[in-house]
């Protein structure tokens, strides 16, 4: 299914051409059938004869109605420009076409509506004065069809066009996140509330659970329609009808998002590309204020250009936008700008940052995804997806790490590490982040908890004697063979301790730790001497210094003749 808008000036037979294509009456409303006026977005949709199903919206062409314009061609990918052979060119048949061009749609056919009105040579002058127009524009290339509403002239060669159209126009894209800009809300008696919306970005499954932004309201799919048919499950780029179980139709409105939770990063500030329009006769600056159409929504924003002061009519530049509310954004997602005062379309553009984090005097948006990673410094692999919609694989752990900051974090512990040569540096003593980046740096070795340049352990942790100690456990003999300075040294250091004349490798407090935490596990009131000297499987020459020790650090408490827990009772002994 292919989604083709209308545009074009008021009564130049946007309506009666759809009528004329699908047999359906886009105007609704019994108002618009009154006064032969389109006022809201109409829809209808037919088969062509290549079998392609296409819908159209048909979009009120006076300039009073251009939110209800608007409202209709943020889903659709191609345009059918209409221009009345007798009027030709018109204000609003140039708005619309910048609004389009501005939305970033690049495909589209002209049709001269009203042929039967006019003589064959006159139908050719209207159409080089159309080319004139629509030089140096998205269209230039476009066919140029001249029919006829009321007789039939020229429709067959319309739906061959749109059939090249459709071949040449690029089927929307699935991210996998569904978006659905809501345009019409009912309250259907008996079944709950219903949404109609152009559905893009992914598709929606019967059943499936979902939120309204921006209230954030949550629902559930209770069924689906496609052009009046029920359906389970519909793709991105198609229009749809959802049921929805659990949502008042109050909390819905035209504007309002379904998306699914979880799947969207929610914005209340982004970076754009503002193009502005030739037409405006002043400048845009920070001032005034501003309506931001984006989707179906229409909303109230602030603005900040970045970099410049200023914007020049017919010129380029970006700006940041402040939302009122959260909207599901995404980069590349196009909006129009139009000023509330003057009630004039601005310009519009493409959002490039959904999440700045660089004050708009150093923002430099652009759609480089590098530009976002270096900026953020850390961003984890799943909200630079959301943020950006790309996929990129971790630099450590789940982050995703700008190489500068990388390169600049793993020389400053290089540079900490040498200096704390044998001594080397205590993993708990850097930072969270710092401890990711560590065991990624080359040239250090990790032992016990303790950083130090490759090569440069302590030439003394592997001394006999401390290995003896250590293979010792919880009831060495006593060290021989290494003088009591070096035994201190390495006391110093973390590796050994002494109480009560006995040495003990820093491992042997780990295991009495352990032993401690389990008995008071089993006995919270205290364990006694003997039940430790017991558990540990040692006599009283090891045990007591050993329990002293855990005393002395905190791991427990003496309270009489039993021990009962520490501060430190859960905090793993790390040697070195
Ligand atoms: N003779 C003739 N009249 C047309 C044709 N198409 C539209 N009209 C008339 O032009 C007027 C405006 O048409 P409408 O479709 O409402 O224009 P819209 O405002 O662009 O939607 C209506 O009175 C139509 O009957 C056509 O091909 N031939
Ligand atoms: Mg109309």
């Amino acid at each position: 299914m292919r989604i083709i808008a209308t545009a074009g000036h008021v009564d130049h037979g946007k309506s009666s051409l759809v009528r004329a294509l699908t047999g359906t009456d886009p105007d609704r409303w019994a108002e618009e059938r009154e006064r032969g006026l389109t006022i809201d977005l109409g829809f209808a949709h037919f088969t062509t004869t290549h079998g392609n199903v296409v819908s159209f919206i048909d979009v009120p062409g006076h300039t009073r109605f251009i939110s209800n314009m608007l409202a209709g061609v943020g889903g659709v990918s191609a345009c059918l420009l209409v221009v009345d052979a007798r009027e030709g060119w018109k204000p609003q048949t140039e708005e619309h076409l910048r609004i389009l061009d501005l939305l970033g749609i690049q495909n589209g056919i002209v049709v001269l509506t009203k042929a039967d009105l006019e003589a064959s040579d006159e139908l050719v002058d209207a159409e080089e004065s159309l080319r004139r127009h629509l030089s140096g524009t998205f269209l230039q290339d476009a066919p140029v069809v001249a029919v006829s509403s009321t007789t039939g002239q020229g429709l067959a060669e319309l739906v061959d066009g749109l059939d090249e159209l459709l071949a040449a126009t690029p089927t929307a894209i699935d991210r996998g996140r569904p978006r659905l800009f809501v345009d019409r809300v009912f309250a259907a008696r008996g079944s709950g509330t219903v949404v109609t919306g152009t559905l893009t970005d992914g598709s929606f499954e019967v059943g499936q659970s979902v939120i309204i932004q921006p209230d954030g309201v949550e629902g559930r799919v209770r069924s689906m329609q496609s052009h009046g048919q029920g359906v389970e499950s519909i793709s991105a780029g198609s229009r749809v009808a959802l049921n929805l179980s659990g949502i008042e139709h109050h909390a819905l409105r035209r504007g309002s998002v379904i998306v699914r939770p979880g799947h969207w990063h929610l914005t209340r500030e982004f970076d754009a590309r503002l193009s502005t329009v030739p037409t405006i006769d002043h400048p845009v600056t920070s001032r005034g204020a501003w309506s931001l159409h984006l989707g179906s929504d229409e909303v109230a924003v602030r603005i900040r250009i970045i970099g410049a002061a200023r914007i020049e009519a017919g010129g380029a530049g970006a700006i940041r936008v402040r939302l009122p509310y959260a909207m599901p954004l995404l980069p590349g997602d196009r909006y129009i700008l139009r000023e509330s005062g003057r009630r004039e379309t601005v310009g519009g553009g493409e959002i490039l940052d959904v999440d700045p984090v660089v004050p708009a005097t150093r923002a430099r948006p652009d759609r480089d995804v590098d530009r976002v990673v270096d900026e953020h410094g850390w961003i984890t692999v799943e909200n630079l997806r959301l943020t950006t919609g790309e996929l990129r694989e971790a630099s450590i752990g789940e982050w995703v790490v700008s190489p500068r900051l990388l390169t600049e974090m793993r020389a400053a512990i290089e540079t900490r590490v040498k200096a704390a040569g044998e001594r080397g540096v205590r993993l708990d003593e850097f930072d969270e982040r710092e401890r990711l980046v560590v065991p990624t740096c080359k040239g250090f070795a990790i032992t016990e908890g303790v950083v130090r340049v490759e090569g440069a352990e302590d030439p003394l942790t592997k001394h006999p004697a401390v290995i003896a100690l250590a293979a010792g456990g919880c009831a060495p003999a006593a060290p021989s063979g290494i003088a009591i300075a070096d035994l201190r040294t390495l006391q110093r250091r973390g590796v050994l301790f002494e109480r009560d004349g006995e040495w003990f490798h820093i491992t042997a407090l780990e295991t009495a730790r352990t032993i401690a935490a389990d008995l008071l596990a089993r006995h919270p009131d205290g364990f006694t001497m003997s039940q430790f000297r017991e558990a540990v499987g040692i006599t009283r020459k090891h045990a007591v210094p050993l329990a002293t020790e855990l005393d002395a650090r905190g791991i427990t408490r003496r309270r009489n003749d039993v021990r009962i827990a520490g501060p430190r009772l859960g905090n793993p002994v790390v040697g070195g």
